[in-house]
């Protein structure tokens, strides 16, 4: 693909496209490594210490990805048969090639969400008693910011309640935070201000903090120690990694705050496209880096909508037939949103 008359493709497809910073760069090249696997890894030591702390939690443990680190933490909380409790729309359930089945055999029971927040009441209508014919009920988990909703974000005040009910049933909570620090500079709160309740979290420094690789486990000592052993399971003991966890270490400490920009992006954008007729955005669930949109007023031109982005230079991701979602990261200006929206509007005027 040729670049536009601003230089650049502007690939709002995902924040996962994020690519190094030049900080992170140097980091991983002055990077004291180890063994990893003996423990002996100075930097990805010190990324996972400061990564506990940054949640709450007593331990943590560096992982490839989002999806090893919820598939880690579920073979960690549940043995094989147990069910977990899930919502319809979770990253979990839907995005993570059935890993939860095929590798931790476990028993998935949906619950429903109200646009990514969870509520006593949708759970309490899944949870069930003891019985002999029913498998154990182990795990409750989350998402927030919740992806497929929009990006939406779980309050602390309802993570906390959630979590309590979990408790009471004897029920562990573990919380996808793929973007959890989006959430918290949203809502200007300290992350483990909404991690606080939860029994495991996973994080991902590979998205809007623009490590090249790499999330984090976070949970009590015991609950690291043996999600370790998991790791090792997967294959997941990757030796000199502090060449990743450096470029994490700069993550944590200097591309947190910096997400609130992404969010200015997300609204500037979807309040923009809201005023473009055929163009359907729920601007309630704008809340972070996300905007999706709805183009089924556009019934079968669909098609040329998402052909003429990508000619002109745009990418985005299309999520169901009429639906697409743009994400905004550290790689995208308000030059790039500005051009998108000058875009978008030409190509709904030709259709
Ligand atoms: N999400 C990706 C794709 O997999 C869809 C994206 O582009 O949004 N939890 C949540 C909530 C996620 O959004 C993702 C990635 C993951 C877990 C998995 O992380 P990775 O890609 O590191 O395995």
């Amino acid at each position: 693909m040729k670049d536009n008359k601003i230089g650049k493709t502007v690939d709002l497809r995902s924040d996962t496209v994020t690519l190094p910073t030049f900080a992170m760069r140097e980091a991983m090249f002055r990077a004291e490594v180890g063994d990893d696997v003996y423990g002996e890894d100075p930097t990805v030591n010190k990324l996972e210490e400061i990564a506990a702390h940054k949640v709450g939690k007593k331990a943590a443990l560096f992982v490839s990805s989002g999806a090893m680190g919820n598939l880690i933490s579920l073979l960690t909380h549940c043995n094989r048969g147990e069910e977990a409790l899930i919502e319809d729309d979770s990253h979990i359930y839907n995005y993570e090639a059935g890993n939860i089945a095929s590798l931790a055999g476990v028993m998935p029971r949906i619950f429903e969400s109200n646009k990514g927040v969870p509520s006593i009441e949708a759970i309490q209508k899944v949870i069930r008693d003891e019985n002999i014919h029913y498998p154990k009920t182990t795990l409750l988990c989350l998402e927030n910011t919740h992806n497929l909703a929009g990006g939406t974000i779980v309050s602390p005040q309802i993570m906390k309640e959630v979590c309590q009910f979990a408790q009471q049933r004897k029920i562990s909570v573990h919380l996808d935070g793929a973007r959890l620090f989006n959430a918290s500079v949203a809502l200007g709160v300290e992350p483990k201000k909404i991690t606080e309740h939860v029994d495991s979290v996973m994080f991902c420094l590979s998205k809007g903090l623009s490590a090249p690789v790499g999330s984090i486990l976070a949970g009590s000592k015991e609950f690291i120690k043996n999600a370790r052993k998991y790791r090792q399971m997967l294959g997941g003991g990757m030796r000199q990694a502090g060449i990743l966890a450096a470029a994490g270490i700069v993550a944590l400490e200097v591309m947190i705050e910096r997400l609130s920009i992404d969010h200015q992006h997300a609204r500037l954008l979807a309040e923009a496209l809201t005023m473009i007729d055929g163009i359907k955005v729920d601007l309630e669930t704008v809340q972070t880096n996300m905007v999706y949109i709805d183009l089924s007023e556009l019934g079968s031109f669909v098609s040329h909508f998402s052909n003429e982005l990508f000619n002109n230079h745009i990418l985005v991701s299309q999520i169901s037939k009429y639906q697409f979602r743009f994400v905004t990261h550290y790689g995208i200006s308000k030059e790039d949103i500005e051009y998108t929206v000058d875009k978008i509007k030409e190509i709904i005027k030709i259709i």
